[in-house]
């Protein structure tokens, strides 16, 4: 089955003024099309790759058929790191984490501050067209983590509870090069609420010294 274009659960202007209508429409309905597009035309007809999900193709990409793997890595990676940035995001949220999640950053970085400032200076420093995550290890642990253009930290064995898109097409209309005030304005969409329950699904299937989600069973 082709991969999903996902429908937002929000309108393009609900992220107003933090991110704005014109690149909220943009990146969704042309970046992120383009990439679920590609990544579909990729895998067109292999039924092996046709019959996993997006995400599990990606966690073995090195599994993938060397002639189609660059753009599965690409275009896969954008199809589903996009699917997961909208989901993350939203209107009307923001604020401090609470939960387990709010618990886990706290003990893993110091305070939410010291979380911002790592998870932001991950997202500044990242060069060029990335991401900045925040990921669950195998091993349950929480790490913030830096990628190039559409590399997923799920080929890592890790797993994603939230992103934040870098690339110049997420900001540039509004902030055109001070992507630190389009950073700093991204803590007012993080839907804490949804990154906690990601976080629950991740740390109940996390297993210390487990297999990776690549099961290899992926030929
Ligand atoms: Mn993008």
């Amino acid at each position: 089955m082709a991969y999903q274009f996902p429908v937002l659960k929000y309108s393009y202007d609900a992220l107003e003024p933090f991110i704005d209508a014109k690149t909220m429409e943009t990146h969704h309905s042309k970046h992120h099309k383009t990439y679920v597009d590609r990544f579909n035309a990729a895998i067109a007809g292999k039924p092996e790759l046709e019959s996993k999900s997006g995400e599990d193709i990606i966690a073995c990409i090195d599994k993938v058929p060397e002639d189609i793997r660059a753009a599965v890595r690409n275009n896969g990676g954008g199809a589903i790191n996009h699917t997961l940035f909208w989901d993350v995001i939203g209107p009307k949220v923001g604020g401090e984490p609470k939960g387990a999640v709010a618990e886990a950053i706290k003990a893993s970085f110091g305070s939410f501050a010291e979380f911002k400032a790592k998870f932001s200076d991950a997202a500044t420093t990242q060069f060029g067209s990335g991401w900045a995550w925040l990921v669950v290890s195998k091993e349950g642990k929480l790490e913030i983590l830096k990628t190039s253009n559409q590399d997923s930290p799920i080929s890592l064995g890790k797993t994603p509870i939230l992103l934040i898109d870098v690339w110049e097409h997420a900001y540039y209309l509004k902030y055109q090069n001070r992507r630190v005030e389009y950073i700093e304005a991204f803590y007012n969409v993080i839907n804490w609420q949804r990154v906690d329950e990601l976080y629950a699904a991740a740390k109940s299937s996390s297993k210390p010294g487990g297999a990776s989600r690549c099961s290899c069973s992926c030929n």
